[in-house]
């Protein structure tokens, strides 16, 4: 088997890549001290995270001097994400690192003024504006049409001519009104702020192309889409609740605000099996899976191995990304008498294939002893740890929250909203609580003081699910979503209540939401991932197209 070297400076979770790649057919060799590099015959930098992060470690660990000398020799180069941007003459993440120098510029920080930062999404990576508009092949097969998944905070921005008089072909997205560079490439050399590895098969296409050495490639048929061209998509996200029913199945279920047992006979409500839906979900064209592990505050993780199986079979062959969330937290474990860090927890789910964690109740403890200790940050919370040694991007923070109503808003000290859906004594205002234990516990803390503080301890998405709405097919509950997107920079994932294609085309065009999530109607069989993402594009909202 054809062999490529990947190599390991504890940049991250890179799980995926590694099955991206066993995917096509190669074997991965780890480089696992400088002296490998100058052996290596096809060398893979991969990175997710903090730039400065990262390459400190990739400077202290002496991987610098060595890894200019491989590009220089003219043998095959890819980086990927951070691994892009170690190319380049530093990063204003920080500047106290320098990167490589092998290509001229620097990373800026997005502007969040009008977009949320993190860019999380599918978007594109085209050479329209770089190259000639008649060529019939393209870098690596890049696709006009075709998007791939990115999640980063800093780019390099795009200046027309300025990479390419040194030779560079360049690739390029369009996040607001920014351009960046999405790829560049040159002689030996690939580089991709996008993961191949979770862009389905458009990005499975590029990672071929570059193991077998194939710098232009023709250009992949067009899907005539034209709304494709450039910019991030809307981001449909399926998401499987997870638990053991009565049998000691592990099955995918789903409940009515939370409650997944049957009104019949009590049992377990049971939808399928956890690795062939998320299949199907990424057939269907689902930019993202997500399962939560809806029972794993009664557990302890570390025992909690069908859900590391889950992940392991899944990320083998679902090229999207993959959240994992319930249970993240500091853990007792009874077999080694030892209380496991969360993030020792979250290493566990990454190894597995998880790309991201999504956090809950342990979000709202943090968030309280947070506003109890005056806003002080202790590093030591999860989503600090986590954050800190992963990137924000793979933090995400799952908010349970349920309406409070009341008749004014001098009654509480919480965020209210004047509501269009008074409560049951003709309330026009409410406020929405946190809940833990996935929703069996109500707090003293509302949605926005959550996000506000999560946001401040490093988490880099939101998860914004809402009990009242759950299992309704009513729709998503729009006035919390735009309190909560008025309240964070980060991406908001809009759920709870989907039951419609007209649902998800309602939440992208009333609110500013970054991306929708569904779980019933998708489960049920009423509707395909395919049919939402149809229905939407036929309204002129702009979704990436699932490609064979
Ligand atoms: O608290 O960190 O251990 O995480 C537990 C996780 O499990 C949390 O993310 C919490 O939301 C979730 N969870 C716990 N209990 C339940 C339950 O249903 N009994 N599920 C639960 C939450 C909500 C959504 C659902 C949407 C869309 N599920 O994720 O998928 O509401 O549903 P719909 O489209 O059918 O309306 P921790």
């Amino acid at each position: 088997m054809a062999k490529v070297q990947l190599l390991d400076y504890a940049a991250g979770n890179i799980r995926s890549l590694v099955n991206a790649i066993e995917k096509l057919g190669w074997e991965v060799e780890w480089i696992e001290s400088p002296s490998d590099v100058a052996k290596a015959e096809k060398l893979i930098l991969p990175g997710v995270g903090h730039f400065g992060h990262c390459l400190s470690q990739f400077a202290n660990a002496g991987y610098v001097e060595p890894v200019k000398a491989y590009i220089e020799s003219g043998k095959p180069f890819m980086g990927i994400c951070v691994g892009l941007q170690a190319l380049f003459d530093g990063s204003d993440e920080n500047t106290s690192v320098p990167g490589l120098g092998v290509i001229k510029g620097r990373l800026e920080r997005f502007s969040d003024a009008d977009k949320s930062v993190p860019h999380i999404g599918w978007n594109s990576a085209n050479t329209s504006s770089t190259e000639d508009s008649s060529a019939t092949d393209s870098i690596y097969g890049l696709g006009p049409d075709s998007k791939y998944y990115y999640v980063h905070s800093y780019a390099v921005p795009y200046r027309k001519g300025e990479l390419e008089k040194d030779g560079w072909s360049v690739a390029t997205a369009r996040y607001g009104e920014e351009e960046f560079i999405g790829a560049v490439a040159k002689n030996n050399v690939l580089a991709t702020q996008f993961h191949p590895e979770k862009s389905g098969a458009a990005g499975l296409r590029v990672l071929k192309a570059f193991l077998e050495g194939k710098s232009r490639q023709p250009l992949p048929s067009s899907t005539a889409d034209a709304l494709a061209k450039s910019g991030l998509t809307r981001r449909i996200i399926a998401c499987l609740d997870v638990r053991t029913n009565d049998q000691g199945d592990l099955v995918v279920t789903k409940g009515d605000q939370y409650d997944v047992r049957e009104k019949s006979d009590n049992a377990v409500r049971n939808l399928g099996k956890p690795v062939e839906k998320a299949q199907q979900y990424y057939e269907q064209g689902a930019d993202e899976v997500t399962f939560l592990n809806i029972t794993s505050f009664r557990e302890t993780p570390l025992k909690d191995l069908p859900m590391l199986e889950v992940l392991r079979q899944t990320s083998a062959t679902v090229f999207v990304p993959l959240t994992i969330g319930g249970g993240i937290r500091d853990t007792y474990d009874p077999a080694t008498k030892r209380t496991v860090p969360a993030l020792e927890v979250a290493t566990l789910y990454f190894k597995s294939g998880a790309d991201k964690v999504s956090i809950g109740s342990d979000a709202v403890t943090a968030a309280e002893q947070y506003y109890a200790s005056n806003k002080t940050l202790t590093g030591k919370s999860a989503i600090e740890t986590i954050s800190e040694a992963y990137g924000a991007q793979a933090v995400v923070v799952s908010v349970d929250p349920k309406r409070v109503y009341v008749a004014s808003q001098d009654s509480t000290t919480h965020h209210t909203i004047s509501t269009a859906f008074p409560g049951p004594n003709g309330e026009q205002y409410c406020w929405y609580a946190c809940t833990i234990k996935g929703g069996r516990e109500t707090r003293d803390l509302d949605a926005v003081q959550l996000v506000t503080a999560v946001e401040a301890m490093g988490a880099g998405e939101i998860l914004l699910n809402c009990i009242d709405k759950d299992g309704t097919n009513s729709g998503f509950d729009l006035e919390l979503v735009r309190m909560v997107k008025a309240a964070v920079r980060i991406p908001v994932i809009a759920s709870s209540g989907a039951g419609n294609a007209d649902h998800f085309a309602e939440i992208f065009e009333q609110t500013n939401v970054d991306a929708a999530l569904g779980a019933g109607m998708f489960h049920r069989g009423e509707w395909t991932v395919k049919q939402v993402k149809e229905q939407l594009r036929q309204q002129g909202l702009m979704v990436r197209s699932f490609e064979e």
